[in-house]
């Protein structure tokens, strides 16, 4: 039984929340009302389904099934028109360091995100191939906070969930590390995240100290 780390996609390893903000919006827009920066802050984590049954609540609006899933579609389709451009730049400052340090120390780590574009995301920022195990939306039934997503990366790691931490930067992540008995790391603003175990604001404020803490306890 050995420690293992978790990473979650959009807001840890990438900042993707913004090109979901960008295809949400013109969704609105199209449908004929507008969505705002804060509104796209309650999407963080939320799965593609929940998060256009929340967007559509907010501009009273109802689909019909097929309709509904026309424009989910849709909205893929624009957003990974915006995944399409990307390339290793888009790493967030401070993850490449820590993903170094765990393999440099044969210490294993997997992906564990609520997105259907993991993969396809992951082989454009070259980290496909990086992780000991991915486990995303395409894999799990039940979305965050519960922690599904993370007690199958856990078991593709081949440890316990005690074992294991997981770096998050949504509410629903951090309280579906907590309910599967995993240390949580916030990645975020302390007041938001209160319920994580440590919280950073980014991935520069973490040293290498804290992890080989994390890796000794
Ligand atoms: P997709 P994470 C989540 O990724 C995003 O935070 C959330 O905004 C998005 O709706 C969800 O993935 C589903 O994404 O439409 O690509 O399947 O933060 O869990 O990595
Ligand atoms: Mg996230």
């Amino acid at each position: 039984n050995h420690k293992a780390f978790i990473f979650d996609l959009d807001g840890v390893i990438v900042d993707t929340a913004k090109f979901h903000f960008l295809a949400w919006r013109k969704l609105a827009n199209d449908l004929g009302f507008d969505f705002t920066e804060e509104q796209n802050e309650q999407l963080k984590g939320v799965s593609r389904v929940e998060s256009l049954k929340r967007i559509l609540k907010w501009g009273n609006m109802e689909l019909a099934d097929d309709e509904f899933e026309r424009q989910m579609a849709m909205k893929n389709e624009n957003y990974l028109s915006y995944v399409d451009k990307m390339d290793e730049k888009e790493i967030l400052p401070g993850v490449q360091k820590v993903l170094d340090y765990l393999t440099e120390n044969n210490v294993p780590f997997a992906l564990g995100s609520a997105s259907k574009n993991a993969r396809p995301i992951l082989k454009k920022i070259d980290l496909y191939d990086k992780f000991d195990a991915i486990v995303d939306g395409t894999d799990v039934s039940r979305a965050k906070p519960d922690p599904e997503v993370f007690l199958i990366a856990a078991d593709k790691l081949k440890t316990d969930p005690q074992n294991c931490v997981v770096f998050e930067d949504s509410v629903a992540g951090v309280q579906a590390a907590n309910i599967g008995k995993m240390t949580s790391i916030g990645i975020g603003d302390k007041e938001v995240l209160n319920e994580a175990d440590h919280v950073f604001p980014d991935f520069t404020e973490i040293k290498i100290e804290f992890i080989e803490n994390l890796l000794r306890k």
